[in-house]
């Protein structure tokens, strides 16, 4: 069993996005351990995006990442880390496969729809970052 975390960005929330998104996830398999609504500050969202911080596009990134509410979750299943980036797409949504939910959905290389971890490491950074221990539900 692994955990990745998911995020609706504020683009995907604002288009109404939610319901399409989580009924993917839910026909998908994986399970959701845990999910919630917010909207990050600045500051958060530069510490979510740290790994990024020298890159040109880190300050429009935590700008559009902190403009509007998104929808985290944590998901759960066999090789969730993957399956979830295949269901995302590519980053950029011109290169995403079809049926994909940026090649579907995505308007922008940066207002992208969704998030996921990349890899299990950071898969425990990212979650940690939005749910405690009790706020997931494991079974
Ligand atoms: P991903 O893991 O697919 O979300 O992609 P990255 O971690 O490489 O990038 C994080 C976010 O930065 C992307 F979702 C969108 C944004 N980004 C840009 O705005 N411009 C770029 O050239 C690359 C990424």
């Amino acid at each position: 069993m692994q955990k990745t975390l998911a995020i609706i960005k504020p683009d995907g929330v604002a288009r109404k996005l939610i319901g399409e998104v989580v009924k993917r996830i839910e026909k998908s398999g994986l399970q959701i351990s845990a999910l919630k609504m917010l909207r990050m500050t600045k500051t958060q969202a530069e510490g979510f995006y740290a790994v990024h911080r020298d890159k040109p596009f880190f300050n429009s990134l935590t700008d559009f990442m902190s403009s509007g509410p998104a929808v985290v979750m944590v998901l759960r299943g066999e090789n969730a880390i993957s399956r979830w980036r295949e269901m995302m797409g590519a980053t950029n949504y011109k290169e995403a496969a079809e049926g994909t939910i940026r090649r579907d959905f995505a308007t922008d290389i940066e207002k992208n729809v969704v998030h996921g971890s990349d890899a299990p490491e950071t898969a425990a950074f990212e979650i940690s970052y939005f749910f405690n221990a009790f706020e997931q539900v494991n079974a």
